[in-house]
């Protein structure tokens, strides 16, 4: 049997400081997430904390936002009196590029790092030495996109060489976004990407270390995308993929990270507590971005709650229909955290959440769940963050497509995948 324990997290841990580096478009989407977040401010208003964010893309096209972002945070922390040094913000360019093969884009980290003097290697060096600074307990996260050419080719190796910088035991944890069916067919690449993060992911001894240490993500955007597409057919259709698409991405970056610092970092420490007790060594944890409602679809202010109610539950059971995970997996423990509002009726809800995950992913023994309720700033908005511990590639609907299109490529095609 499942055991609920509805958690009030706080007192098991203290603050933590979260820095961030990311990589590509949607690695620089996860650190913006993070600046824009207020729990951020609260952080940084401890003259203990120090937060770096590290920005790496191939051109400047996606570093634009971020970059904005860096600097509103860094107008408040004066205009709070923060010093404004304890946040670092760095954003490097590497080239004029748009997209690479992962590859290309090794080779270009790579050469990144030989040039003399490496701008790459100082920034990393400038950014473990700020943490380290910190008299507050800190993660640092490395962030990117599975699917894309430059984050999921840079990450791995950039990862190792963050590991090098430290002189303290900061744990680092990776966070990989997995592409949706708004995408289009899942890339031949991204096969070769979760083949190389599981197994670095698991690697022991020999002079191979995993650099993960505080354990690996894959976040999921397909529930969010399916809960935006369903229901909004108006206006020309390219411009409202293209806007669909940005929604979803930012909606699962800003919603990742929002969990990531919650309450000083508690959330986050509770969930990793517990997939590490509840884990086998090296298995990732799916972060399932789980959309329920979303302003001004399918149910609009002002209608019956009992609509909501029934809108909400409608995609609660659509959680394992949209999990990325086949049908067959099973972990040991949940970790969710429910956004709605209160009039909706908590506990029914936590009710109906807590029956569909033992349901659909939860083993029928020895398995634990626990679920917290927040209200989000916005009610028209509802959604929970749920960690499941204890996941490999093969798990995960993507990977099988993937591999069967890396299948079907050229030797030389295959190449530019790895
Ligand atoms: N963040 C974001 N991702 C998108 C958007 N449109 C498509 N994607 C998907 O994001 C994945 C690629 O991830 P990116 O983060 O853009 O890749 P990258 O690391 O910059 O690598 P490159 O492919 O070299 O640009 C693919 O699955 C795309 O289909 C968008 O507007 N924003
Ligand atoms: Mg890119």
């Amino acid at each position: 049997m499942a055991n609920t324990k509805s958690g009030d997290t706080t007192s098991e841990s203290g603050p933590y400081c979260v820095s961030a580096i990311g990589i590509g478009r949607s690695g620089a989407g996860f650190v913006d997430g993070l600046l824009r977040t207020g729990e951020i401010e609260d952080v940084l208003m401890d003259p203990r904390a120090r937060v770096a964010a590290l920005v790496i893309d191939v051109g400047d096209h996606d570093l634009a936002r971020v970059r904005g972002y860096a600097a509103g945070l860094s107008q408040r922390l004066v205009e709070q009196g923060i010093p404004a040094e304890h946040l670092n913000f760095q954003c490097i360019s590497l080239g004029e590029s748009e997209h690479l093969s992962r590859a290309e884009a090794k080779a270009m980290y790579s050469k990144a790092c030989k040039d003399e003097p490496s701008s790459l290697d100082a920034a990393l060096a400038e950014f473990a030495n700020h943490i380290e600074q910190a008299e507050l307990p800190s993660r640092a996260m490395i962030c990117f996109n599975l699917a894309g050419g430059t984050g999921s080719g840079m990450a791995a190796d950039l990862s190792r060489d963050l590991a090098g910088k430290f002189t303290k035991q900061i744990p680092v944890i990776g966070v990989g976004q997995l592409p949706h069916s708004g995408d289009g067919d899942v890339p031949a690449s991204l096969y070769a990407s979760l083949s190389e993060y599981d197994s670095l992911t698991r690697s022991q001894g020999k002079g191979q270390s995993n650099p993960f240490t505080g354990g690996f993500y894959v976040v999921n955007t397909e529930h969010s995308w399916q809960r935006l597409t369903s229901y909004t057919e108006t206006g020309v259709q390219s411009v409202r993929d293209r806007i669909r698409q940005e929604v979803t991405n930012k909606f699962c970056q800003d919603s990742f990270m929002r969990f990531a610092v919650r309450d000083s970092g508690a959330e986050l420490t509770h969930a990793l507590h517990a997939a590490a007790e509840s884990n086998k060594s090296g298995k990732w944890m799916l972060y399932n971005l789980a959309k329920f409602t979303h302003p001004g679809v399918q149910v609009l202010p002002g209608e019956a709650l009992s609509k909501w109610r029934k809108v909400i539950s409608q995609w609660i059971d659509h959680l394992d229909d949209f999990s990325g995970l086949n049908k067959d997996f099973r972990s040991n423990h949940a970790d969710a955290h429910m956004h709605a509002p209160r009039e909706i009726g908590v506990d029914q809800l936590k009710e109906k959440l807590e029956q569909k995950l033992k349901d659909s992913f939860l083993s029928a023994e020895d398995s634990s769940i626990n679920i917290d309720h927040h209200e989000f700033f916005d009610h028209l908005t509802s959604y929970a963050d749920i960690t499941l511990p204890g996941l490999a590639c093969a798990d995960l609907v993507c990977y099988a497509e993937a591999q069967s299109a890396y299948d079907k490529l050229s030797k030389a095609e295959q190449k530019k995948c790895q």
